[in-house]
Protein backbone atom coordinates (compact mmCIF):
# COMPACT_ATOMS: atom_id res chain seq x y z
CA UNK A 1 0.00 0.00 0.00
CA UNK A 2 1.07 3.80 -0.99
CA UNK A 3 0.88 5.21 2.37
CA UNK A 4 2.64 8.11 1.16
CA UNK A 5 0.37 8.76 -2.09
CA UNK A 6 -2.44 8.58 0.26
CA UNK A 7 -1.37 11.15 2.75
CA UNK A 8 -0.27 13.51 -0.62
CA UNK A 9 -3.70 13.53 -1.88
CA UNK A 10 -4.55 14.78 1.87
CA UNK A 11 -2.51 17.47 1.90
CA UNK A 12 -3.58 18.44 -1.72
CA UNK A 13 -6.97 18.85 -0.13
CA UNK A 14 -5.73 20.99 3.26
CA UNK A 15 -3.54 22.90 0.63
CA UNK A 16 -5.66 23.43 -2.45
CA UNK A 17 -3.43 21.79 -4.93
CA UNK A 18 -5.49 20.85 -7.87
CA UNK A 19 -3.13 19.87 -10.55
CA UNK A 20 0.33 20.24 -12.01
CA UNK A 21 -0.79 23.53 -13.35
CA UNK A 22 -2.18 25.20 -10.97
CA UNK A 23 -0.03 28.10 -9.28
CA UNK A 24 -1.61 27.47 -5.64
CA UNK A 25 -0.33 27.33 -3.66
CA UNK A 26 2.84 29.18 -4.10
CA UNK A 27 4.91 26.43 -1.79
CA UNK A 28 3.57 23.13 -4.74
CA UNK A 29 4.05 25.14 -7.88
CA UNK A 30 5.56 22.04 -10.30
CA UNK A 31 4.19 19.62 -8.17
CA UNK A 32 1.26 16.80 -8.94
CA UNK A 33 -1.74 17.68 -7.23
CA UNK A 34 -5.04 16.11 -6.16
CA UNK A 35 -6.22 15.27 -9.79
CA UNK A 36 -3.13 13.43 -10.74
CA UNK A 37 -2.57 11.42 -7.49
CA UNK A 38 -5.69 10.04 -7.00
CA UNK A 39 -5.34 8.54 -10.36
CA UNK A 40 -2.20 7.27 -9.85
CA UNK A 41 -3.88 6.08 -6.61
CA UNK A 42 -6.88 4.18 -8.53
CA UNK A 43 -4.19 2.82 -11.03
CA UNK A 44 -2.32 0.93 -8.28
CA UNK A 45 -5.32 -0.61 -6.83
CA UNK A 46 -6.08 1.52 -3.62
CA UNK A 47 -9.99 1.94 -2.90
CA UNK A 48 -11.69 4.74 -3.60
CA UNK A 49 -12.67 4.13 0.48
CA UNK A 50 -9.22 4.90 1.39
CA UNK A 51 -8.73 8.38 -0.89
CA UNK A 52 -11.69 10.11 0.74
CA UNK A 53 -10.62 9.10 3.96
CA UNK A 54 -7.36 10.73 2.88
CA UNK A 55 -9.50 13.93 1.43
CA UNK A 56 -12.12 14.08 4.74
CA UNK A 57 -9.06 14.49 7.02
CA UNK A 58 -7.57 17.03 4.67
CA UNK A 59 -10.51 18.61 5.06
CA UNK A 60 -10.98 18.75 9.01
CA UNK A 61 -7.45 20.03 9.10
CA UNK A 62 -7.90 23.09 6.51
CA UNK A 63 -11.47 23.72 8.84
CA UNK A 64 -9.53 23.90 12.28
CA UNK A 65 -7.01 25.77 10.83
CA UNK A 66 -10.19 28.15 9.51
CA UNK A 67 -11.44 27.98 13.38
CA UNK A 68 -8.10 29.23 14.37
CA UNK A 69 -8.38 31.77 11.95
CA UNK A 70 -4.85 30.71 10.53
CA UNK A 71 -6.70 30.60 6.85
CA UNK A 72 -9.64 32.25 5.08
CA UNK A 73 -12.35 31.71 2.73
CA UNK A 74 -10.44 31.87 -0.01
CA UNK A 75 -8.25 28.63 1.23
CA UNK A 76 -11.41 26.89 2.07
CA UNK A 77 -12.74 27.02 -1.69
CA UNK A 78 -9.09 25.94 -3.22
CA UNK A 79 -9.68 22.85 -0.63
CA UNK A 80 -13.50 22.17 -2.36
CA UNK A 81 -11.51 22.78 -5.74
CA UNK A 82 -8.97 20.32 -4.87
CA UNK A 83 -11.60 17.88 -3.48
CA UNK A 84 -13.83 18.34 -6.29
CA UNK A 85 -10.74 17.33 -8.60
CA UNK A 86 -11.30 14.05 -6.73
CA UNK A 87 -14.71 13.14 -6.66
CA UNK A 88 -15.07 13.43 -10.16
CA UNK A 89 -12.16 10.29 -10.49
CA UNK A 90 -14.13 8.83 -7.71
CA UNK A 91 -17.42 9.19 -9.18
CA UNK A 92 -17.72 6.41 -11.78
CA UNK A 93 -16.93 3.64 -8.64
CA UNK A 94 -19.82 5.12 -6.77
CA UNK A 95 -22.36 4.50 -9.95
CA UNK A 96 -22.41 1.16 -10.47
CA UNK A 97 -25.35 1.67 -12.52
CA UNK A 98 -28.59 -0.91 -11.91
CA UNK A 99 -31.64 -2.56 -13.77
CA UNK A 100 -33.98 -0.90 -11.70
CA UNK A 101 -34.42 2.02 -9.02
CA UNK A 102 -35.17 0.85 -5.57
CA UNK A 103 -36.56 4.23 -5.40
CA UNK A 104 -36.89 8.43 -5.57
CA UNK A 105 -34.17 9.98 -3.23
CA UNK A 106 -34.83 14.23 -3.18
CA UNK A 107 -31.41 15.49 -2.01
CA UNK A 108 -30.53 19.53 -1.46
CA UNK A 109 -28.62 21.50 0.93
CA UNK A 110 -31.05 23.81 2.75
CA UNK A 111 -31.68 27.36 2.26
CA UNK A 112 -28.50 29.61 3.19
CA UNK A 113 -26.24 26.88 2.97
CA UNK A 114 -23.84 26.42 -0.18
CA UNK A 115 -22.05 23.41 1.40
CA UNK A 116 -22.30 20.63 -1.29
CA UNK A 117 -19.57 18.59 -0.89
CA UNK A 118 -20.89 16.37 1.44
CA UNK A 119 -24.04 16.55 -0.05
CA UNK A 120 -22.65 15.30 -3.59
CA UNK A 121 -20.99 12.45 -1.68
CA UNK A 122 -24.49 11.09 -0.74
CA UNK A 123 -26.15 11.64 -3.44
CA UNK A 124 -23.37 9.68 -5.70
CA UNK A 125 -23.15 6.83 -2.75
CA UNK A 126 -26.85 6.87 -2.88
CA UNK A 127 -27.22 6.59 -6.57
CA UNK A 128 -24.81 3.69 -6.80
CA UNK A 129 -26.86 1.81 -4.33
CA UNK A 130 -29.73 1.62 -6.63
CA UNK A 131 -31.62 4.72 -6.26
CA UNK A 132 -32.86 7.48 -8.32
CA UNK A 133 -31.35 10.44 -6.87
CA UNK A 134 -33.15 14.11 -7.36
CA UNK A 135 -30.57 16.71 -6.44
CA UNK A 136 -31.81 20.12 -6.22
CA UNK A 137 -28.31 21.84 -5.36
CA UNK A 138 -27.40 23.84 -2.50
CA UNK A 139 -29.25 27.06 -1.20
CA UNK A 140 -32.79 24.84 -2.08
CA UNK A 141 -35.93 27.04 -0.47
CA UNK A 142 -38.50 24.72 1.46
CA UNK A 143 -40.80 25.51 -0.80
CA UNK A 144 -38.25 23.93 -3.63
CA UNK A 145 -38.04 20.63 -1.61
CA UNK A 146 -42.01 20.92 -0.93
CA UNK A 147 -42.54 21.03 -5.07
CA UNK A 148 -40.21 18.21 -5.03
CA UNK A 149 -41.97 16.07 -2.92
CA UNK A 150 -45.24 17.09 -4.42
CA UNK A 151 -44.00 15.89 -8.18
CA UNK A 152 -42.06 12.83 -6.34
CA UNK A 153 -44.97 10.84 -4.64
CA UNK A 154 -43.28 7.98 -2.44
CA UNK A 155 -40.07 9.61 -2.41
CA UNK A 156 -37.72 9.93 0.56
CA UNK A 157 -36.25 13.63 1.09
CA UNK A 158 -32.07 14.26 2.45
CA UNK A 159 -31.64 17.69 3.81
CA UNK A 160 -27.81 18.71 4.31
CA UNK A 161 -26.57 21.45 6.33
CA UNK A 162 -23.10 22.33 7.33
CA UNK A 163 -23.92 25.94 9.43
CA UNK A 164 -25.44 25.80 13.00
CA UNK A 165 -26.72 28.89 11.11
CA UNK A 166 -29.08 26.89 8.79
CA UNK A 167 -30.09 24.32 11.04
CA UNK A 168 -33.34 26.37 11.57
CA UNK A 169 -33.83 26.59 7.78
CA UNK A 170 -33.51 22.48 7.96
CA UNK A 171 -35.93 21.81 11.05
CA UNK A 172 -38.19 24.77 9.16
CA UNK A 173 -38.61 22.57 5.81
CA UNK A 174 -38.57 19.08 7.65
CA UNK A 175 -42.28 20.56 9.61
CA UNK A 176 -43.40 22.06 6.57
CA UNK A 177 -42.53 18.70 4.42
CA UNK A 178 -44.49 16.72 7.36
CA UNK A 179 -47.13 19.32 7.13
CA UNK A 180 -47.92 18.89 4.21
CA UNK A 181 -46.96 14.88 3.65
CA UNK A 182 -46.86 13.68 6.66
CA UNK A 183 -45.75 10.31 5.42
CA UNK A 184 -43.19 11.40 3.70
CA UNK A 185 -39.70 10.02 4.90
CA UNK A 186 -37.12 13.02 5.72
CA UNK A 187 -33.37 12.05 6.89
CA UNK A 188 -30.81 14.74 7.64
CA UNK A 189 -27.22 14.91 7.86
CA UNK A 190 -24.43 17.32 7.91
CA UNK A 191 -21.59 18.23 9.99
CA UNK A 192 -23.43 20.12 12.69
CA UNK A 193 -26.49 17.22 13.19
CA UNK A 194 -26.74 14.52 15.53
CA UNK A 195 -29.46 11.78 16.38
CA UNK A 196 -30.59 14.10 18.99
CA UNK A 197 -30.80 17.29 16.49
CA UNK A 198 -32.77 14.90 13.94
CA UNK A 199 -35.26 13.94 16.63
CA UNK A 200 -35.72 17.63 18.08
CA UNK A 201 -36.58 18.58 14.35
CA UNK A 202 -38.99 15.79 13.84
CA UNK A 203 -36.99 14.18 11.25
CA UNK A 204 -37.14 10.23 11.08
CA UNK A 205 -33.20 9.82 10.38
CA UNK A 206 -30.08 11.07 11.09
CA UNK A 207 -26.48 9.57 9.41
CA UNK A 208 -23.18 10.79 9.66
CA UNK A 209 -21.87 9.55 6.46
CA UNK A 210 -23.36 7.94 3.18
CA UNK A 211 -23.05 3.98 4.07
CA UNK A 212 -25.65 5.55 6.87
CA UNK A 213 -27.88 6.96 4.37
CA UNK A 214 -27.66 3.82 2.49
CA UNK A 215 -28.53 1.94 5.60
CA UNK A 216 -31.36 3.98 6.35
CA UNK A 217 -33.05 4.44 3.00
CA UNK A 218 -32.61 0.18 2.80
CA UNK A 219 -34.67 -0.14 6.11
CA UNK A 220 -37.11 2.51 5.42
CA UNK A 221 -37.88 1.43 1.76
CA UNK A 222 -41.13 0.38 0.65
CA UNK A 223 -40.13 -1.32 -2.43
C1 LIG B 1 -15.09 23.51 2.11
C2 LIG B 1 -15.77 24.41 3.09
C3 LIG B 1 -16.37 25.58 2.60
C4 LIG B 1 -16.48 25.88 1.11
C5 LIG B 1 -17.66 25.00 0.55
C6 LIG B 1 -17.45 24.62 -0.89
C7 LIG B 1 -18.45 23.60 -1.35
N1 LIG B 1 -18.65 23.58 -2.66
O1 LIG B 1 -19.05 22.84 -0.59
C8 LIG B 1 -16.81 27.42 1.11
C9 LIG B 1 -15.54 28.21 0.92
C10 LIG B 1 -17.84 27.87 0.07
C11 LIG B 1 -17.30 27.61 2.54
C12 LIG B 1 -18.00 28.75 2.91
C13 LIG B 1 -18.35 29.01 4.23
N2 LIG B 1 -18.05 28.28 5.31
CO1 LIG B 1 -17.31 26.49 5.20
N3 LIG B 1 -16.33 24.90 5.37
C14 LIG B 1 -15.78 24.10 4.50
C15 LIG B 1 -15.06 22.92 5.23
C16 LIG B 1 -13.56 23.23 5.29
C17 LIG B 1 -15.24 21.55 4.62
C18 LIG B 1 -16.70 21.09 4.40
C19 LIG B 1 -16.65 19.81 3.60
O2 LIG B 1 -16.81 19.81 2.40
N4 LIG B 1 -16.32 18.67 4.28
C20 LIG B 1 -16.10 17.38 3.63
C21 LIG B 1 -17.44 16.65 3.42
C22 LIG B 1 -17.19 15.30 2.73
O3 LIG B 1 -17.98 16.40 4.71
P1 LIG B 1 -19.46 16.88 5.15
O4 LIG B 1 -19.85 18.05 4.36
O5 LIG B 1 -19.53 16.94 6.62
O6 LIG B 1 -20.39 15.69 4.64
C23 LIG B 1 -20.35 14.40 5.20
C24 LIG B 1 -21.35 14.19 6.35
O7 LIG B 1 -21.61 15.37 7.09
C25 LIG B 1 -22.54 13.58 5.71
N5 LIG B 1 -23.60 14.41 5.12
C26 LIG B 1 -23.52 15.63 4.56
N6 LIG B 1 -24.71 16.02 4.07
C27 LIG B 1 -25.58 15.00 4.31
C28 LIG B 1 -26.93 14.86 4.02
C29 LIG B 1 -27.59 13.69 4.41
C30 LIG B 1 -29.04 13.52 4.09
C31 LIG B 1 -26.88 12.68 5.09
C32 LIG B 1 -27.58 11.46 5.55
C33 LIG B 1 -25.52 12.83 5.39
C34 LIG B 1 -24.88 13.98 4.99
O8 LIG B 1 -21.98 12.77 4.68
C35 LIG B 1 -20.87 13.47 4.10
C36 LIG B 1 -19.84 12.49 3.64
O9 LIG B 1 -19.30 11.73 4.70
C37 LIG B 1 -15.77 22.99 6.63
C38 LIG B 1 -14.93 22.44 7.81
C39 LIG B 1 -15.18 20.96 8.05
N7 LIG B 1 -14.19 20.29 8.53
O10 LIG B 1 -16.27 20.45 7.84
C40 LIG B 1 -16.06 24.48 6.75
C41 LIG B 1 -17.22 24.95 7.64
C42 LIG B 1 -18.43 24.05 7.48
N8 LIG B 1 -17.53 26.29 7.09
C43 LIG B 1 -17.78 27.15 8.00
C44 LIG B 1 -18.11 28.53 7.77
C45 LIG B 1 -18.25 29.41 8.99
C46 LIG B 1 -18.28 29.00 6.46
C47 LIG B 1 -18.66 30.43 6.05
C48 LIG B 1 -19.76 31.09 6.91
C49 LIG B 1 -17.37 31.28 6.05
C50 LIG B 1 -17.56 32.77 5.78
N9 LIG B 1 -17.19 33.55 6.78
O11 LIG B 1 -18.02 33.16 4.75
C51 LIG B 1 -19.12 30.24 4.59
C52 LIG B 1 -20.64 29.99 4.47
C53 LIG B 1 -21.12 29.98 3.05
C54 LIG B 1 -22.55 29.48 3.00
N10 LIG B 1 -23.53 30.38 3.01
O12 LIG B 1 -22.78 28.29 2.99
C55 LIG B 1 -17.74 26.54 9.42
C56 LIG B 1 -19.14 26.29 9.97
C57 LIG B 1 -19.22 26.61 11.46
C58 LIG B 1 -20.58 26.30 11.97
N11 LIG B 1 -20.63 25.33 12.87
O13 LIG B 1 -21.56 26.86 11.60
C59 LIG B 1 -16.87 25.26 9.17
C60 LIG B 1 -17.19 24.08 10.13
C61 LIG B 1 -15.39 25.69 9.33
C62 LIG B 1 -15.01 26.01 10.77
N12 LIG B 1 -14.30 25.11 11.43
O14 LIG B 1 -15.34 27.04 11.27
N13 LIG B 1 -16.94 26.59 3.34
Amino acid sequence: MNEALITQIGICIEKGKVNKASPYPGDMIGQEGSDELTRQALSEGIGPDLILQACNSGMQRIGERFSRNEVFVPELLMAAKSMNAVMAHLKPYFQTGTVKAKGKFVIGTVAGDLHDIGKNLVSMVVEGNGWEVIDLGVDVKTAKFVDSVKANPGCIVGLSALLTTTMANMAKTVQEIKNQFPDTVVIVGGAPLSTKAAEQMKADGYASDPQGAVAFLNKVSRN
